[in-house]
């Protein structure tokens, strides 16, 4: 049984203006799908074929031999859990019960919103800027390349990809724009919520 990709949550020009269509068609269409066709052609026939994607992540993470399997099934992750924290209806504040655990464990949602902006513009080349949930504390993570908060025993509340391919197209070497953009316009506080909550 071969991974599918995912349809994204919402329309393609959803986004738009602050992430184009174009940009989601290919990040999705193209980026995103290549990880699904590699991961089915690496898994075919081999002790991971009937294991579920988290399961893949984790039995292969850390492990050289098995860096291409890992690579592929962790962007696949990575992936579907970014289109889902960003709506065409986001920005705006998080919901009270988040608002409070970010207001404890950072001092304001400002202060937040600063730490993640700041792992985002520092993560060195390809990568990811994340809002995990680790020792029953919020805090900040950056990632680089397929690299993912399950595999250092942490939660995924929120991720924004730093890759150049998700914003060269809008942005250009502008990463900082992006990540403004990503909080004032694209952020789906109702999701990361839920991740918090689930
Ligand atoms: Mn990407």
């Amino acid at each position: 049984m071969a991974f599918q990709l995912p349809e994204l949550p919402y329309a393609a020009n959803a986004l738009e203006p602050y992430i184009s269509q174009q940009t989601l068609e290919f990040h999705h269409g193209k980026h995103h799908k290549t990880y699904v066709d590699n991961l089915n052609r690496l898994v075919q026939a081999g002790a991971h074929e009937t294991k579920t994607l988290e399961q893949i992540i984790l039995d292969t993470a850390g492990n050289a031999q098995e860096m291409g399997i890992f690579n592929n099934a962790a962007q696949v992750w990575n992936h579907t859990f970014y289109w889902h924290c960003m709506s065409g209806q986001g920005g705006g504040v998080p919901g009270d019960r988040l608002e409070a655990a970010l207001i404890k464990d950072f001092g304001s949602v400002d202060a937040f919103k600063a730490a993640f902006k700041e792992a985002a513009l520092t993560q060195f080349g390809s990568g990811w800027a994340w809002l995990v949930m680790k020792d029953g504390k919020l805090s900040i993570m950056k990632t680089a390349n397929a690299d993912l908060p399950m595999a250092h025993g942490a939660k995924a509340l929120l991720t924004c990809d730093v890759w150049e391919h998700a914003y060269y197209l809008d942005y250009q070497n502008r990463r900082a724009d992006y990540v403004d953009v990503f909080f004032k316009h694209l952020v789906n506080w109702d999701f990361v919520q839920g991740q918090f909550e689930g």
